[in-house]
């Protein structure tokens, strides 16, 4: 029996449960379509990276001698759509069956079971075991649990995978997370650590020139293009990171500073999402470096809870809660986004800052997104849809089963703390404290009201004011609405009258 096996642009995994028990006489199908690269417009770099690490992947699988139909974007058969590339190879193929690895959006799930009907042909949708949770193992964890918090869930992963867990089960240095120790302010003329770059393939090279004429009208600079696309690539890169660039990773992972926008973060996440490289392998070499004495604890740990708890934690609710979830709107925010999300000019230098960062690298650090536009969507009640549809479109690593949990639940609270005990929402001191950016703006931190302030202080206490029925019996904001109150009526009524201006300047375009 013909077996049709079918591997998406974040599936490239040699190890990929559609590809176990491959046979003489199947097809791998591989396609770059129209409807997956403009269902949000993605960055181009994100396209250019998964069309280029496709090709590479096909090219490998090709060269083990299987048997490989890649179908380009330009190619003047392609119909445009997973759905009728897969119509059409099941049908010029005669295959009797369809295999495929559980994709990591709803979407293309729900795409999926509607093939065995409308295609006639049985379809066999596997596990996704790169992940080291399953939907399942998650669900029986969160079962009975008023609250579903990460930390307690990453306990049980390093229990599971007996990661820095000494032969008595205790956390290797005794404890489970070293965040004291993490999470310092930037020091003075810190920079950003030089990264290791690839001689372009000719693959890429093709792949470059396509996508800068088919998606040049997309939010993002194509080029300089400094990715991996292949796994023996991305190795390098991770291998690169363990040894110079983790052991500062804990210390400076809240960090924001002007023109430097790596510092000491790994960006292997789009290869991780990708399939170039499994999260298992990653956390074991993290902690061989520990064990070696290469990095220090404080570093290891925290970066194998990013990976072993939060990221596995993330597509557990996503797929727990899917599609209800997308759904939600707890602050029922609908403010449309403004133009500087876009590049358009805006006074505040942090949020120019990670607009352009994401701009020309696809990239921001977590603090950036977290911190800075998310922050600023939150406390301005931004349409948590508008929100969610630039992130999944302008990150290089962004699939919904990631984006949706980290913007709606982490950024928006607007899973009204599914995934948050409290919204991150934070005024402009906190910026100033974590960041240099303060000193190069138009705005002041320390300012509350009066045209030079800076806007995340009146909104950060108008976003509380405004949502004070739905917030005040939470149990960690105890000091919020007590501050507030002791605020005189005059201040209360100024810092309204000043968010009310901020949002005049903000849809005039002149924040
Ligand atoms: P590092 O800081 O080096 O962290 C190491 C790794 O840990 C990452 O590569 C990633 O695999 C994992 N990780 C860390 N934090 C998270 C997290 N919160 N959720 C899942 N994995 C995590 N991450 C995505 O992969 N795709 C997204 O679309 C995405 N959207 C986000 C949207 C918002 C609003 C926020 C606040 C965060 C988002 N994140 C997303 C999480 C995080 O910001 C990125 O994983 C991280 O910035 C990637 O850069 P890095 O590889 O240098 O990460
Ligand atoms: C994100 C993306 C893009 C840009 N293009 C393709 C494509 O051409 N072919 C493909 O198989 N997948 C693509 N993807 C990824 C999918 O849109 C989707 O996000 C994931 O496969 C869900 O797991
Ligand atoms: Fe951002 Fe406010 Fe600092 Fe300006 S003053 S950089 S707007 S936090």
């Amino acid at each position: 029996m013909n077996h049709l096996r079918l591997v998406l642009a974040d599936q490239l995994s040699a190890s990929l449960s559609a590809l176990a028990d491959l046979q003489a006489g199947d097809v791998v199908l591989m396609c770059e379509v129209m409807e997956e690269a403009t269902y949000v417009r993605h960055h181009p770099k994100k396209i250019a990276f998964l069309f280029a690490a496709m090709r590479h992947f096909a090219a490998e699988l090709t060269d083990k001698g299987y048997k490989v139909r890649y179908v380009t974007l330009t190619d003047p058969d392609n119909t445009g759509s997973l759905t009728t590339e897969v119509e059409r190879a099941v049908k010029s193929l005669a295959v009797e069956q369809v295999v495929v690895t559980e994709p990591g959006e709803y979407r293309v799930r729900q795409m999926m079971q509607s093939w065995q009907k409308t295609l006639g042909v049985a379809v066999d949708i596997r596990p996704d075991d790169r992940f080291l949770s399953s939907t399942e193992q998650f669900a029986r964890w969160a079962s009975g649990k008023k609250q579903l918090r990460m930390e307690y869930f990453y306990r049980e992963m390093r229990k599971a995978y007996r990661i820095l867990i000494e032969p008595d089960g205790t956390p290797t240095g005794g404890q489970w997370n070293y965040d004291k120790d993490n999470r310092k302010p930037p020091a003075k003329s810190m920079v950003s650590p030089s990264r290791i770059s690839h001689i372009k393939s000719a693959i890429l090279e093709d792949v470059l020139k396509m996508v800068g004429k088919q998606f040049s009208s997309h939010f993002g600079t194509l080029e300089p293009f400094h990715f991996a696309v292949t796994r023996q690539q991305t190795l390098l890169e991770l291998d690169d990171f363990i040894v110079r660039i983790l052991p500062h990773f804990g210390d400076y992972q809240d960090a924001m500073v002007k023109g430097e926008a790596f510092l000491n973060h790994s960006l292997l996440s789009s290869y991780i999402n990708a399939g170039l490289l499994l999260p298992l392998e990653i956390c074991r070499k993290v902690e061989a470096a520990y064990r070696n004495n290469r990095v220090p604890l404080n570093a290891a740990e925290g970066f194998i809870r990013q990976i072993l708890g939060w990221r596995e934690y993330v597509r557990g609710i996503y797929w727990l809660k899917m599609p209800g979830y997308a759904e939600l709107n707890f602050f029922e925010a609908t403010h449309p986004l403004p133009d500087f999300y876009w590049g358009g000019k805006t006074g505040m230098a942090c949020i120019g800052e990670a607009v352009a960062h994401t701009r020309e690298h696809a990239y921001s650090h977590h603090i950036q997104r977290l911190m800075v536009t998310g922050n600023f969507a939150l406390i301005a009640g931004l349409d948590v849809k508008r929100v969610q549809d630039w992130y999944l479109s302008v990150y290089s690593d962004a699939y919904e089963w990631v984006e949706m949990p980290n913007t709606l639940g982490m950024a928006l609270f607007g899973d009204g703390g599914v995934l948050g005990s409290k919204p991150y929402a934070a005024s402009g001191k906190y910026i100033d404290k974590m960041s240099n950016y303060c000193a190069g703006c138009r705005y002041d931190p320390q300012e509350m009201t009066g045209p030079t302030a800076c806007p995340f202080n009146a909104l950060y206490w108008d976003f509380f004011a405004r949502n004070r029925q739905k917030l005040e019996a939470n149990q960690r904001l105890p000091f919020v609405y007590s501050t507030w109150d002791k605020f005189s009526p005059d201040k209360q009524s100024g810092i309204k009258d000043q968010a009310r201006s901020i949002f005049k300047r903000m849809d005039e375009g002149t924040l």
